[in-house]
């Protein structure tokens, strides 16, 4: 069985990846709002990531003996200074989680939870993938710095991601 210490701390990391969710679903609406749809579904397809983020935490302290408890969920803001500006706030976001989630990592360490500690490594090896992501995405946008061109070319490369479920078949990890 899961003890308290860590089982308050993952119901805390699974609000944070619900409200992830909500952020992104946020961000997309908003980049939908300047034609942006291809922006727009990358953040929709983010938003699916992070509730597979939650649920693979619900699962995990049901599996240990826990009790999830569903707390209010913070409301995200709804504007930024374009493209360029919501992903600088994906990323230092991003970044806030990865502390989120090394906390959690020395949590379960101290606990002298090994199950735990195994668990929240897939957290770990996903957040730097998020990252590098995020920066990716947002090296493109800086080097495009304004060319609507450039702009709508990155638009149409996001708009062909497709959310894959962890597990199957091309989603590997993601
Ligand atoms: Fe759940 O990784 Fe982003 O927040």
């Amino acid at each position: 069985m899961i003890g308290k210490k860590l089982e308050d701390a993952l119901n805390g990391q699974l609000n944070a990846e619900l409200y992830s969710a909500y952020l992104y679903l946020s961000m997309s609406s908003y980049l939908e709002s300047l034609n942006l749809s291809g922006f727009g579904n990358w953040m929709r397809v983010q938003f699916e990531e992070e509730q597979f983020h939650a649920m693979k935490l619900y699962d995990y302290i049901i599996e240990r003996g826990g009790r999830v408890i569903c707390k209010p969920i913070d409301g995200p803001e709804t504007e930024w200074d374009g493209p360029v500006g919501a992903f600088e706030a994906t990323l230092a976001h991003e970044r806030n989680v990865t502390g989120l989630i090394n906390d959690l990592v020395y949590l379960a360490r101290d606990e002298r939870d090994n199950a735990g500690e195994v668990f929240l490594s897939w957290y770990v090896s996903e957040q730097v993938e998020e990252k590098n992501n995020v920066e990716t995405i947002l090296g493109k946008l800086r080097l495009a710095d304004g060319n609507p061109q450039a702009l709508l070319m990155i638009d149409q490369e996001l708009g062909t991601r497709v959310y894959m479920p962890p597990g199957t078949a091309e989603g590997g990890k993601k």
